[in-house]
């Protein structure tokens, strides 16, 4: 491993290193709302295989680290007796240790469903290991978690008036014991003081008085000086911009720019690695309206940026989202929005697709069946029930020929029965969903390679071949029904595009949610 390098220093720096006072706004946290970032959408939903053992895993990634995140596991037979969970560092040294890892709890109304508590010390790429152990012996599941802290919680009134109050009690309390002392210190009881010890006695008290002083105010300092910390902390995992510009007429060039100064430091486009085939996955949204989307895969330029030639696109805006995971496994989605003229470009290619409204085009609210290009279709079972927001749901799509029956010609997607892009309305949440869940597919391989030692060290270019379990390799008959495991941030309207490939051909179907 070679020890932590330039990257992991760069992070370090950024944390606090203190924890005890980041545990006490810890302890002030009641009620922990969700917002913000894989773009606004930071917890973790993955299902997978613990060996013999089918689970659904959910990580509430908590607001601030040094934080607890909350574990909700759901296995799908009831042969589960026992559940074992731990964090780790995804990748590198921290991922051999093994702290000694929780007991999930069972649920006394559902036997099948685990839940657990774990504190999350470090930001960064993590996982949480799962162990299984039960009536077909042992399994083990990773599960990729970035964690980071999302905001800077503040103190309560009541709390800070009291620490206040306790804080000048001692001050004060200490002045008058140090003059106390040289006063009265070997004094019989019943004696007065001389002049001259009452004298000397102000003195101390007043040095005292000094000393304390200046402590608070070095200790006022050192406060601020984490806090600062901790908010660059904050700021390092925004997401960063996505600065575009167009060159020759269609040629997009990102750039991605951090919200601190050290990300471009820690997160080099260099080091970036692929996540199912391609080193960026970029996403251009027309603004306002979600009226149409293109999926491309820019190439990496020699100066560290990325570049695509457009296909022929109408004039408008588009937001930007462009996916990329940094050599530790971070996924980071970079944010931008792009003015664009009518492009003349080349026609789509590879695994590049694009959908546009025709009819639908305003957001239904609601909706459950989107036609396709062929006569096909595709339908989301979803049910009756309303959709609630940050519950866990499995989305299941079924692929339908033109005569209604099940799609016989699904192929696999960049390795992958189905891709899903789930967006809100005002584009603050976006996220890139695979049938593994919210994780991205090159953090869920290292946390695999990681912990079966099969690989040792980072094979970035086998990761690169070599599909996770989730993937189906090609020529394997694909399902004609796709699923991912994933729950929405928050209330509101969402736009949901769901990509599968069949005969040759990626076709995008696009559903409307309304979440409660
Ligand atoms: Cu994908």
């Amino acid at each position: 491993m070679g020890g932590l390098d330039a990257a992991d220093e760069a992070m370090k720096a950024l944390r606090p290193r203190a924890r005890y006072s980041i545990t006490v706004l810890v302890l002030v946290l009641a009620g922990a709302l969700s917002l913000s970032a894989h773009v606004g959408s930071s917890d973790v939903y993955c299902e997978g295989d613990a060996g013999p053992y089918h689970l659904f895993v959910t990580v509430r990634v908590p607001q601030v680290i040094p934080g607890v995140a909350a574990i909700q596991i759901r296995a799908a037979g009831n042969d589960v007796r026992t559940m074992e969970i731990v964090p780790m560092r995804l990748s590198g040294a921290g991922s051999k240790l093994l702290p000694t890892p929780d007991v999930a709890e069972r649920s006394k109304e559902d036997p099948q469903f685990f839940t657990g508590n774990l504190w999350l010390m470090e930001d960064g790429a993590l996982k949480v290991r799962v162990t299984v152990d039960g009536a077909k012996g042992k399994g083990e599941l990773s599960v990729p978690v970035p964690a980071f802290a999302r905001r800077t919680l503040k103190m309560e009134k009541p709390l800070g008036g009291l620490l206040a109050f306790l804080m000048m009690f001692l001050a004060i309390g200490i002045i008058f014991i140090a003059g106390a002392a040289v006063r009265e210190g070997n004094l019989k009881p019943g004696e007065t003081p001389a002049p001259v010890r009452v004298r000397r006695a102000r003195v101390v008290m007043a040095i005292t008085a000094i000393v304390v002083a200046g402590i608070l105010y070095l200790g006022r300092a050192w406060w601020g000086a984490e806090a600062g910390n901790y908010e660059r902390g904050v700021n390092f995992y925004k997401p960063p911009s996505a600065e575009t510009q167009l060159e020759d007429g269609n040629r997009l060039v990102i750039r991605a720019k951090g919200q601190d100064a050290q990300w471009s430091k820690s997160v080099k486009m260099v080091d970036v690695i692929p996540d199912h085939n391609h080193l960026m996955h970029l996403f251009l949204i027309s603004a306002p309206g979600l009226e149409k989307m293109w999926h491309l895969h820019p190439q990496r330029t020699a100066d560290g940026a990325f570049a695509e030639d457009l296909p022929s696109m109408p004039a408008g805006r588009y937001e930007v989202f462009a996916d990329i995971v940094d050599k530790h496994g971070f996924p980071w989605t970079l944010v931008g929005n792009v003015e664009l003229p009518q492009i003349q470009g080349k026609a789509l290619a590879g695994d590049d697709s694009s959908w546009s409204s025709s009819g639908i085009a305003a957001m239904a609210g609601d909706s459950n069946v989107s036609q396709l290009a062929d006569g096909g279709r595709i339908v989301w079972e979803r049910g009756n029930g309303s959709l609630k927001a940050n519950t866990p749901m499995n989305f299941k799509f079924s692929v339908q020929d033109k005569d209604g029956k099940p799609a016989q010609d699904m192929e696999p997607y960049m390795g992958m029965a189905g891709h899903a892009e789930f967006v809100s309305k005002d584009m603050s949440i976006f996220a890139h969903v695979h049938p593994a869940g919210s994780v991205s597919m090159a953090a869920m391989e290292l946390a695999r390679t990681a912990h079966t030692g099969e690989a040792g060290e980072l094979q970035v270019g086998v990761m690169a071949m070599g599909m996770p379990m989730a993937m189906p390799t090609p020529g394997s008959s694909v399902p004609a029904e796709v699923s991912f495991p994933y729950g929405f941030p928050r209330a509101g309207d969402y736009r949901i595009f769901v990509q599968i490939k069949r005969g040759g051909v990626i076709e995008t179907g696009v559903f409307d949610a309304r979440v409660e």
